[in-house]
């Protein structure tokens, strides 16, 4: 049935398809819960926001149209917690859910649990959020598509197994998590003389991550830039790709920068990743925004390692570069109406800096507290995505991203000298955070040439921080 637009008996605008998609109950906190209300107040949907009593000043709850207390601070006992999240959503009259990312955003017991109370998931399907969560099927589901993935083991492996396969391909080789994802629980092997202590560590780390200590393994293909797909599907058959994000800069698999186009592909590797993302959608028959993720070496070759069933906290630097709003992109899916119209051009450069409350000078240990003052940078070309306001105060609970700062220019040099500007225009008092680093990596030789890898902070961090005298 298409979808209409009319007035609800409050008089709000709402889309309607038959049944109320209206209000939309938003299953996280922070920034993103942000994002997903400003979304949906452009489209007249109504929110309702669910926030843990650590949360209750916080600016989700402020904007939302409604707000319910779902718990104390501990994650599994609010955020995390469907029974709370479900019953949040029925009991204030919710047609839909967005998750945002993290929390149970790749939950398929989630979407299941909304699609069991009548509330629209707006996601992928729960069959395909558990076959991309389990990292083995994602990997033989690719693989089967067409898709070229990093050498790897076919299923989980023990410790001999391991072994085996690292004599095989050679070093250094990466265990990784089955029920993992995001590089938690991964673990670098050089060389054979350590393989058995790094599997115990990685299976300690995935049992209590994911409740499954099953590893698998493959060929760490170190000398690789970390690039990603934007997909948007209507779980129909169309299928549209936003061109991909250089995520190579990580500190201990936490995104740190974000940047597109990549200046590492080429307009030919563009188009065979694209073509390449698209296929494995059609594939899998995959609703939803999505992003799929690569390991790209030189000689424009790439190998898929996972794929992320959700908005990504890096999907500005997509929608600054298309034009095209992704979690309206979200919206219209879920409510039935298919594929964006516009699909945009694509122009520029776009960069995202993550701002966290962290001490570079003290190993980047978190620094909640309370912010005295925040000043957005402003200016031609500067987004900035954050929940924080002067007074705001930063709980230990949860992760330590205060703000991103996204700028867009009409090419790399441009887009990085505005980051700079915005960057130190930003002013936050009160907390110690990644600001200034930021500026040094933005700001480093090897960094500003574009020809960067994955081992960037690897290599260059340690020049980068000045230990604190403390
Ligand atoms: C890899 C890899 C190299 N070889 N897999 C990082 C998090 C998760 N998305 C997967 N990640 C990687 N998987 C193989 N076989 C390199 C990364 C990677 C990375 C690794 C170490 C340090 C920084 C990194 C930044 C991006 C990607």
């Amino acid at each position: 049935m298409p979808l209409r637009r009319e007035r609800a008996r409050d008089g709000r605008l709402a889309w309607c398809r038959g049944e109320m998609f209206d209000p939309v109950l938003i299953a996280n906190r922070g920034e993103v819960a942000v994002r997903v209300i400003r979304a949906c107040r452009e489209l007249g949907i109504g929110t309702v926001a669910v926030y843990s009593t650590a949360d209750a000043d916080s600016e989700h709850v402020r904007m939302a149209d409604l707000a319910v207390c779902i718990g104390p601070p501990q994650p599994a006992e609010s955020y995390l917690n469907i029974a709370s999240v479900i019953a949040a959503a029925t009991t204030t009259g919710c047609g839909a859910v967005h998750p945002g990312w993290g929390f149970l955003a790749e939950h398929a017991s989630f979407a299941r649990a909304c699609e069991d109370n009548g509330l629209v998931f707006i996601g992928p399907t729960p069959e395909a959020i558990e076959v991309m969560g389990d990292k083995i099927r994602a990997r033989s589901v690719m693989s089967a598509a067409g898709v070229p993935v990093v050498p790897g083991s076919p299923g989980p492996v023990d410790l001999s197994a391991a072994a085996a396969f690292a004599e095989e391909v050679g070093y250094p080789v990466l265990l990784k998590a089955t029920a993992g994802g995001g590089g938690r629980g991964m673990r670098l092997v050089e060389d054979a003389s350590t393989l058995a202590d790094a599997y115990t560590v990685a299976a300690g780390e995935a049992e209590a991550a994911f409740s499954s200590a099953d590893l698998y393994i493959e060929k760490a293909l170190l000398k690789a830039r970390h690039v990603e797909v934007q997909v948007v599907c209507d779980g129909a058959g169309a299928v549209a790709t936003f061109g991909e994000r250089d995520c190579s800069v990580q500190r201990r698999h936490q995104k740190l920068i974000e940047e597109a186009p990549s200046p590492g592909v080429s307009a030919a590797m563009r188009a065979s990743l694209e073509e390449t993302a698209r296929g494995a959608c059609l594939e899998i028959g995959y609703r939803g925004a999505g992003t799929l993720e690569f390991l790209a070496v030189p000689g424009d070759a790439f190998f898929f390692i996972e794929m992320n069933t959700r908005l990504q906290v890096e999907h500005p630097v997509t929608e600054l570069i298309t034009g095209v709003d992704l979690v309206h992109a979200q919206l219209a899916i879920a409510a039935g109406e298919g594929l964006p119209a516009e699909l945009g051009s694509r122009r520029g450069h776009a960069l995202e800096v993550r701002i966290n409350a962290e001490d570079p000078a003290r190993n980047f240990m978190p620094t909640p507290g309370t912010i005295e003052r925040f000043r957005p940078p402003l200016g031609p070309g500067v987004r900035v995505d954050t929940h924080i306001v002067d007074g705001y105060v930063v709980p230990p609970f949860y992760d330590s991203l205060l703000a991103k700062v996204i700028v867009h220019a009409a090419d790399r040099q441009r887009a990085l000298e505005r980051a700079v500007r915005a960057l130190n225009e930003l002013e936050i008092v009160g907390v110690p955070t990644t600001r200034e680093f930021a500026i040094e990596v933005l700001q480093h030789p090897q960094f500003a040439s574009g020809n960067y890898t994955t081992q960037f902070l690897e290599l260059h961090g340690p020049e980068l921080v000045a230990p604190s005298s403390a």
